[in-house]
């Protein structure tokens, strides 16, 4: 893996995210999938037991608990060999997860949800991803306008990170991400991604959440398991401008492309033995 940038593995363990619910809701095909991103190329493996997709309804705490602390604690049993996540908006949540073995806490509210999430951060010294949403999940794809979408996500990340900061945050722990979908029109997340320099420009490492999402189904009109090369346009061409991080479901040619277009930008590369990488790619 090139340290250009780092792969965020998809391991959604929901009944009801958009593209893979339901497919890993047991703890041992889940542990399975996370490792299996891993062997791909994902340095960080996003484990998430709420989903987040339009319209979908809040789960609650003891239920978002008894989803991802088995998983995080069988990939750490299994010594998985990336980084865990854990994508919630939840304290108590993120504190059992942390406990298990999490060192990121992937936050789409930005620490707006909870009132304990920052300093819980903050003490427990991990890293964190906070994301720009507008309105909530339930009712964010409801009509999304801005003046200027670029800049007020700009604006928000920026203070966001000096929320964090202030909480007592390391600004070395902190990834901002544009939330790409949540509470976005089409042209919106096109703006955002065609512009990431701009964000890139607050100073932090920028996430870019492209994967299968709703709006490569509008440009290309394919399902969610058909929108793998269109994802993999979206993470060149916002590694291209400065993007670091990719949440992606599909590593493999992922990080394929990433490979390519990093040695292309710098003209140095790392030659891999034939036939060493996963079948799957
Ligand atoms: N997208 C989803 C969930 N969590 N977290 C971050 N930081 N950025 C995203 O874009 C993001 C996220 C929704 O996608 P999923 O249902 O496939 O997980």
């Amino acid at each position: 893996m090139d340290a250009r940038y780092r792969l965020m593995g998809v391991l959604n363990v929901t009944p009801d995210s958009f593209s893979d619910g339901g497919r890993f809701l047991e703890p041992a095909a889940a542990v399975a999938q996370g490792l299996e991103l891993a062997r791909e190329g994902a340095a960080i493996i996003d484990v998430g037991g709420e989903s987040t997709r339009p319209g979908a309804e809040p789960v609650g705490e003891a239920e978002e608990l008894r989803r991802v602390v088995p998983v995080i604690e069988g990939l750490r049993a299994a010594g998985v060999d990336a980084q865990i996540s854990i994508d919630t908006s939840k304290a108590a949540v993120a504190r059992a997860a942390i406990d298990a073995g999490a060192s990121l806490v992937n936050d789409v509210s930005a620490f707006r949800h909870d009132p304990e999430m920052a300093a819980l951060v903050a003490e427990r010294g991990v890293d964190c991803c906070l994301m720009h949403m507008r309105g909530e999940p339930r009712t964010m794809q409801v009509e999304p306008r801005y003046d200027d979408v670029v800049g007020e996500v700009r604006d928000f990340l920026s203070q966001r990170a000096e929320f964090a900061i202030a909480a007592g945050i390391e600004p070395a722990r902190i990834i901002l991400d544009p939330g790409i979908g949540f509470g976005k029109a089409v042209e919106h997340n096109l703006a955002l991604l065609g512009r990431i320099e701009e964000l890139v420009a607050i100073g932090f490492p920028i996430l870019v959440g492209t994967s299968r999402k709703s709006f490569l189904g509008r440009i290309t009109g394919r399902p969610t398991d058909g929108r793998v090369a269109a994802t993999v346009a979206t993470c060149v061409m916002a590694f291209e401008r400065g993007a670091t991080h990719f949440r992606v479901h599909d590593v493999a040619p992922v990080a394929d492309a990433l490979a390519v277009a990093a040695a292309t930008v710098s003209g140095r590369w790392m030659t891999m033995p034939m036939g060493s990488t996963s079948p799957r790619t």
